[in-house]
């Protein structure tokens, strides 16, 4: 369905900037029965609203089909983001004092990757995911999890149980949400007054800088900036009060700290700050990004071909969303990558959504060798590049895509 208003403001103006064509969805992997059925495709295009300084995605996929008919991915593939997560999560232990008395309320919670490390501790813990396979192996771990989908309704019934969340967790999920304000509207319902949120999510400064076009798929409605987010708190009665940036987590991933009261840090004026002299709240900013989205899909093209043409074996690694992504968009059929390899049990023995890749296990890289493996998963490098060391030392070689496809 195309959304013709902003999911924040409501305001009409939204700006398009970019069009990726019409795509499969990204986490729709393919079975090998339904190969040769037609596959469902939808627009994806990218716009602006001036208003509420929104990036967005101006199509709506019913969230079913995006987080319970077609989603294989579980958080604990990672082991960097399970560092990351175990940090975040004694981090919040020490500042808030958490102890048996608390609840932590993690939104999108998974297979339970982060919500693990408080249950070690003692600290209480709801996890809640739309998900059900992902909720079902956080449930078998001891992370009691409910699989349903979060927003202002739950968040009463939730609060009408007599449960009030001393901190809501939101990784990944505030730009997964059709109904955005609901989202957050949920979010202040069952936050307890001297609670806090901390909401993680991709960078949209990062995005554009890196030409991380790829992390722009259905799922994904939302990319934001501080000010978008400032700006969103507010309109909640909220106030976004500190911010954390990692630049290593999903290609550069701030960290937002929300809460009911105002408490603001130096960080948040200066990301202001800073954002509003970028121009980040002005359409001027995003225009000329397609023009660079195009230039990688021409950078890519060229480089496989090539690569192709002398006879070379190119393979992919990471079965990854943004892998869907970029395939589709660049048009890297079989003829120039022959499969991909996830350490995903999940995703193996399924095809690329589209471009029909086959999905094998990662040892199939040493035990086949291709020349080439073309890193889809680009935001891991380091910790993928470390575990290939033995693919790398008998002569193979890996092709980052973004921001310039290059051989390292
Ligand atoms: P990865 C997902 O996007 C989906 P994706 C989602 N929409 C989102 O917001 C982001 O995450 C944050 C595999 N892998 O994490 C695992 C290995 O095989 O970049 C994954 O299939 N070996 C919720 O799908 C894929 O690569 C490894 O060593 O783009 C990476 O996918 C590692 C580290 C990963 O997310």
């Amino acid at each position: 369905m195309k959304i013709t208003e902003c999911a924040a403001s409501g305001s009409t103006d939204l700006r398009v900037f970019l069009d990726l064509g019409v795509t499969p969805l990204a986490d729709a992997l393919v079975r090998p029965e339904d190969l040769d059925a037609p596959e469902d495709r939808f627009p994806l295009q990218v716009a602006f609203c001036p208003e509420s300084a929104l990036v967005q995605i101006t199509e709506s996929v019913p969230a079913e089909k995006l987080f319970v008919d077609n989603y294989l991915y579980f958080s604990s593939f990672s082991d960097h983001l399970l560092k990351h997560s175990r940090e975040h999560a004694l981090g919040l232990i020490e500042s808030r004092g958490l102890g048996p008395d608390s609840l932590v309320v993690e939104l999108a919670s998974n297979d339970g990757y982060l919500l693990k490390n408080f249950v070690e501790e003692g600290i209480p813990v709801l996890g809640i995911d739309p998900a059900p396979d992902q909720a079902a192996a956080a449930n078998e771990i001891g992370v009691p999890t409910l699989a349903e989908f979060f927003g202002v309704p739950l968040a009463e019934k939730l609060v009408g149980e007599g449960r009030r969340a001393d901190v809501i967790i939101a990784n990944n999920v505030m730009a997964h949400v059709p109904d955005l304000n609901s989202f957050v509207g949920g979010m202040k319902i069952l936050l307890a007054d001297d609670g806090i949120i901390t909401v993680e999510n991709p960078y949209v400064r990062d995005l554009i800088r890196h030409v991380e076009f790829d992390t722009i798929y259905h799922e994904h409605f939302y990319y934001y900036s501080c000010t978008s987010v400032h700006r969103l708190m507010r309109r909640h009665d909220m106030w976004l009060n500190h911010v954390e940036y990692f630049p290593d987590l999903h290609g550069g991933t701030l960290r937002w700290h929300i809460g009911h009261h105002q408490n603001q840090s130096e960080t948040v004026l200066g990301y202001l700050a800073e954002e509003h002299e970028a121009g980040m709240d002005t359409f001027a900013y995003y225009e000329e990004f397609g023009h660079r989205v195009e230039a990688v899909k021409t950078g890519l093209l060229d480089l496989l071909g090539g690569l192709r043409a002398e006879g070379k074996r190119i393979a992919a690694y990471g079965a990854a969303a943004k892998g869907a992504t970029l395939v589709n968009y660049v048009g890297i059929g079989t003829d120039l990558v022959e499969y991909v390899v996830d350490r995903n049990v999940h995703k193996q023995g399924l095809h690329m959504p589209g471009t029909h890749q086959p999905i094998r296990d990662v040892s199939a890289l040493l035990e086949d060798q291709p020349d080439y493996v073309l890193l889809l998963a680009w935001n891991f490098k380091n910790e993928i590049m470390a575990q290939q060391a033995e693919y790398l030392a008998r002569g193979g070689r890996f092709i980052v895509p973004v921001p310039t496809p290059e051989v390292v």
